[in-house]
């Protein structure tokens, strides 16, 4: 079907928003054709993420599939938000090295209704309609179940990388944990999406919504894979249980704070991913960090008071910054800090715990006086606070590490 040279430039515009920041869409073409269609004909598209509520809070590494979606919702797009309930208690076997404990039915609630709350700080909800799969996957018959399951091949599911992993090292997979990817795809046959986002990680599940979607004789869905973020350490993915983490629920002035311990080399990642700022300003900013017009240091604050805005309003982000240049200036550091020999064998993968940290470099007698001091809100690395004594720090020559008002020294890497 022949589109108007102005629905061509439409679609052009969309497809250009769709692929900022993206690892991969497969099949392209198949995203080109549907997005051309629903240019012509004014259908929305439906777009499918689903969301496991398995951890309370949401952080912003979580908040890059959900910009995607916003991005989608302002193209005029529809999304479909699933809260795996059902899935969740499971638990996906991505990535995991064992068998996960299955979730409470009361955990999952709980869970569930802090998402949708702090969900809806990115997402319109007027374009968002919220699914819990138990509503499917719960009445399903066992017969439905070995119907479903007949659809797919002991091969093809052992392809996947954890799997083989644990089959060929002897690890046990339970046969329940073979009906997770089942599951996320029937509810993409549940749903009929026509597209589903998700991490690099989620891509064999992904094509299982697209290949269920098939047999069941549906319209298949392409998918979008994003990148997992980086947390504040740099390396790790971003996540709660390493504490490198900025959590969409926390103080401005801790969101504020954490941000600028961003490292400079990820700085425009996380604008690209985890930000609201359009295309043209990206590039803005890309090209003056590039060519030394815009200061790092700028930067950096702008991100800051961005994710302030974005989770507290304008005026929260305003205060923020003035409150982290006040006590900035007013914590001015010595500039005499001794430095303290950190010997590399001391790190694990490059990081090491606060606690451990604080000992190794002499700051602190025992990791349990560490520990209390890690509670009290008395250390900090480059200046930010550390409040969680487990949080992994990767520290870098020159860092500085304060306990209280008076101690500091500077890391020298050995
Ligand atoms: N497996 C996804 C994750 O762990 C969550 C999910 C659940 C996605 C159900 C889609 C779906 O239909 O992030």
């Amino acid at each position: 079907v022949e589109l108007s040279p102005e629905q061509r430039a439409e679609v052009e515009r969309q497809l250009a928003v769709i692929r900022r920041g993206v690892v991969e869409i497969v099949p392209e073409e198949e995203l080109e054709a549907k997005v051309a269609e629903s240019v012509r004909t004014g259908r929305p598209l439906k777009v499918k993420l689903g969301l496991d509520p398995s951890a309370p809070d949401i952080h912003i590494g979580h908040t890059v599939v959900l910009h995607k979606l916003r991005q989608f919702q302002q193209l005029g797009h529809e999304v479909q938000l699933i809260i795996g309930d059902f899935t969740g208690r499971i638990g996906d076997p991505t990535g995991k090295s064992e068998t996960r404990k299955q979730l409470s039915e009361e955990d999952v609630k709980r869970n569930a209704e802090t998402y949708q709350k702090q969900i809806f700080k990115i997402l319109d909800p007027a374009r968002t309609t919220i699914h819990y799969n138990s509503a499917w996957l719960a009445p399903m018959s066992f017969a439905d179940v070995v119907g479903l399951a007949a659809k797919m091949t002991v091969a093809r599911m052992l392809e996947r990388d954890d799997f083989t992993k644990r089959y060929q090292s002897g690890q046990p997979i339970s046969i329940h944990e073979f009906f997770y990817p089942l599951m996320q795809g029937y509810d993409s046959v549940a749903l009929e999406s026509d597209i589903e986002l998700g991490g690099t990680d989620q891509k064999f599940n992904l094509l299982m919504g697209r290949m269920l979607q098939k047999e069941y004789g549906k319209a298949q869905q392409a998918a979008i894979m994003l990148p997992l973020l980086e947390g504040l350490d740099g390396v790790n993915k971003m996540s709660k249980s390493l504490g490198n983490y900025i959590g969409i629920d926390e103080e401005p002035n801790e969101i504020y704070g954490k941000a600028m311990s961003v490292p400079d080399e990820l700085m425009v990642k996380y604008y690209e991913l985890a930000t609201d700022i359009s295309l043209e300003e990206l590039e803005e900013l890309r090209r003056g960090l590039k060519d030394g017009s815009v200061h790092p240091r700028d930067a950096k604050m702008r991100l800051a008071r961005t994710f302030v805005r974005m989770y507290h309003g304008e005026e929260a982000a305003e205060a923020a910054e003035r409150h982290f240049v006040t006590v900035f200036q007013q914590r001015a550091l010595p500039d005499d800090i001794e430095s303290v020999d950190l010997r590399l064998s001391d790190l694990e993968d490059g990081a090491i715990r606060i606690v451990k940290l604080l000992t190794a470099l002499g700051l602190q007698q025992s990791g349990s006086e560490a520990r209390r001091s890690v509670q009290q809100g008395a250390v900090r690395v480059n200046e930010r606070r550390i409040e969680d004594p487990n949080e992994m720090i990767q520290p870098q020559d020159g860092d500085i590490v304060q306990v209280g008002k008076r101690k500091f020294v500077k890391i020298r890497l050995v």
